[in-house]
């Protein structure tokens, strides 16, 4: 649900990352906050172990000049991929506008994924979302590793279903096709955002046909 507030016309949403262990939710957000303008972009905030293992969340916020008389900000997070800490997952996920599903690509991961996916979906089910309503986005990450599972079969797994997700091959260490999929999930969510809002809460300044849309 995104945060409007029309007296000093902001709206942010907010896009959580999500996967199964160490598939390199915390490099997107470490290359999204290399590669933007500062000017533009928060400090990244990491809560890390001494391992750099993700212990309660990552978070960076940017700007974007992507509804006309309204600042908006993208609250990115990331949640750690541990089962140990399912409670920070489901907090994390609440009031969530979109999710990135980051999948590492390695052969040997593939049941970690399919159980990170499952626990994706049961977490949203239990806030009263669901994967089938919120904008998601699929990112088949590392795949400069020699045991990467072919995208075929990763798509066959993950995204046979009546309307797949958009999909896309990364490798979050160099990001490659991180801010591709960045871009690719804040399209959705302002696609999400334009369809559901109604007149009366709307930013004045938004355009009647994109919310009859
Ligand atoms: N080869 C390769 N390594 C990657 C890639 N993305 C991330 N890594 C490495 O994988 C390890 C884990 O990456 P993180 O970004 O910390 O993974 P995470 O998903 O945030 O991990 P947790 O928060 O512990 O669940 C690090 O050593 C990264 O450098 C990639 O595309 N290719
Ligand atoms: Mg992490």
């Amino acid at each position: 649900m995104p945060s409007i507030n029309h007296d000093d016309h902001t709206v942010s949403f907010k896009i959580v990352y999500c996967g199964t262990p160490l598939s390199g939710k915390t490099s997107n957000l470490q290359q999204i906050h290399a590669k933007l303008d500062p000017n533009g972009c928060s400090d990244l905030v990491s809560l890390s172990t001494a391992q750099d293992r993700t212990l309660f969340f990552d978070f960076l916020a940017i700007e974007a000049d992507a509804l006309p008389g309204y600042k908006t900000t993208f609250h990115l997070y990331t949640v750690p991929g541990q089962v140990t800490y399912n409670a920070t997952l489901q907090l994390v996920l609440r009031q969530a506008d979109g999710v990135v599903f980051v999948a590492d690509s390695q052969m040997d991961r593939q049941r970690d994924n399919l159980q990170s996916l499952q626990s994706l979906e049961a977490n949203l089910r239990m806030n009263g979302s669901s994967i089938d309503r919120l904008p998601i986005v699929l990112q088949y990450n590392k795949r400069d590793l020699p045991n990467a599972a072919p995208v075929e079969y990763l798509e066959y797994l993950f995204n046979n279903r009546p309307t797949p997700f958009l999909s896309f091959e990364s490798d979050a260490r160099t990001g490659r096709n991180v801010l591709a999929t960045l871009n690719a999930i804040s399209q959705a969510v302002l696609h999400q955002f334009r369809l559901r809002t109604s007149p009366e809460d709307a930013p004045n300044e938004l355009p009647t046909e994109a919310l009859a849309a």
